[in-house]
């Protein structure tokens, strides 16, 4: 029997347009999915280049207006894959218009406006879902099997960093494609957006939600010429951010995220303690979970490092056999299969728009902290 087609148009190329592409054609070939994807559009400002990612990646057609793409009726999903000050008025329009809507992260500039575009989705009771892959690492998805079943008793402690180095160059120019996550009018923040976002939006789905945080950023360089004025401007954006926290279940936490850390050009790590047990998992040896269970034999007590690529162990058995490892693009096409699994029974699929909203308003707090100096209460989702 054919499956009924769910009909995809994708606004933006850029990186994470090529993501969730190879994820959208990539899903129905390793996982059973109720319906089957169809690269129907994908729309960019550019004529020759939306057309050229079109002819890449199989896309039957092109636009180069996201409003006529969202008129079509033969567009069943809006994904959102531009720059963050397009994601609010797409999302909404394309909720207005009963689609079904995927968002890169951060949800919004702003908590504020995180919250119009949950109203919209939530209005319009239209499947909605945004783009925190992290959460579908297959180690990270075992860690929040391993909590939820109780594994690790009570909670202490949390920790997260996300570091990088792209941005130390004095003559790096902000704004415009590709360097638009340096021009604060369009990211909206610097790495609290960017980079904590991911750290905190994996951390309140494995650990529950922070309550209050205390947070110091910092701009490094002052100034850079913009690609669009061509004029010297003050940047805007926090090079650096850090924050303590305190979780609703009584554990405390500290986050860090920078670009001017020379030499990471990735590096998430993520660690747990609690009563029983530890985990400690990092971004660049991502199938691996690092274990300790106090309850082990104590002379044979240890950290385990544990390999996740058996077909007992999340998403696995969709892949390679036992010991083949997969990657970070593994994590884009987790979470569609997981959405449209979702669509197909009338789910929810986390995280949703509301679970972005959770983020932002802890991102909003950590950026007021740092200006206030004082402990900012995350306000409510
Ligand atoms: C920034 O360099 C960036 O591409 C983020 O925007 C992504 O969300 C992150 O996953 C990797 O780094």
């Amino acid at each position: 029997m054919t499956k009924k087609q769910l009909n995809i148009g994708l606004v933006g190329y850029g990186f994470m347009g090529r993501t969730h592409s190879n994820a959208f054609l990539q899903a129905g070939r390793f996982f059973d999915l109720p319906f089957q994807p169809v690269l129907k559009a994908v729309c960019a400002r550019n004529p020759e280049r939306v057309q050229a990612f079109a002819n890449n990646w199989g896309y039957e057609s092109a636009e180069t207006d996201w409003r006529k793409l969202i008129e079509r009726d033969d567009i069943d999903l809006i994904d959102i894959a531009s720059p963050n000050d397009t994601h609010a008025e797409i999302a909404i329009a394309a909720a207005q218009a009963g689609k079904m809507v995927m968002c890169e992260k951060p949800l919004g500039r702003t908590a504020e406006e995180a919250r119009t575009m949950v109203e919209a989705v939530e209005e319009a009771k239209v499947p909605n879902a945004v783009w925190y892959n992290y959460r579908r690492v297959p180690a990270v998805t075992m860690l929040k099997q391993m909590l939820d079943d109780g594994r690790f008793g009570r909670i202490f402690h949390y920790r997260a960093k996300f570091l990088q180095d792209w941005t130390i160059s004095q003559d790096l120019p902000q704004g415009g494609e590709g360097l638009w996550r340096l021009d604060v009018s369009v990211a909206g923040s610097g790495v609290t957006g960017d980079l904590l976002a991911h750290n905190i939006d994996t951390a309140m789905w494995l650990n529950g939600p922070i309550t209050e945080v205390v947070a110091m950023t910092e701009t490094f360089i002052k100034e850079r010429k913009h690609n669009l004025t061509g004029e010297v401007q003050a940047v805007g954006i926090d090079d650096a951010s850090s924050f303590l926290c305190r979780f609703a279940n009584g554990s405390l936490a500290m986050f860090e995220a920078t670009r001017y850390a020379r030499g990471h050009k990735a590096l998430y790590t993520l660690e747990i303690n609690g009563e029983h047990c530890s985990a400690f998992w990092d971004l660049h040896d991502l199938h691996r979970l690092q274990y300790f269970d106090h309850r082990d034999e104590s002379i044979v007590r240890g950290w385990r490092n544990v390999h996740i690529t058996d077909g007992d162990q999340p998403y696995m058995k969709h892949w390679w056999v036992p010991g083949l490892q997969i990657g970070y693009e593994h994590t884009f096409t987790h979470q569609f299969a997981d959405f449209v699994t979702a669509v197909g029974e009338g789910k929810p699929c986390p995280p949703t728009f509301r679970d972005g909203l959770a983020t932002d308003l802890v991102c909003d707090a950590v950026l007021k902290s740092a200006q206030t100096r004082q402990w900012e209460a995350v306000g409510e989702a």
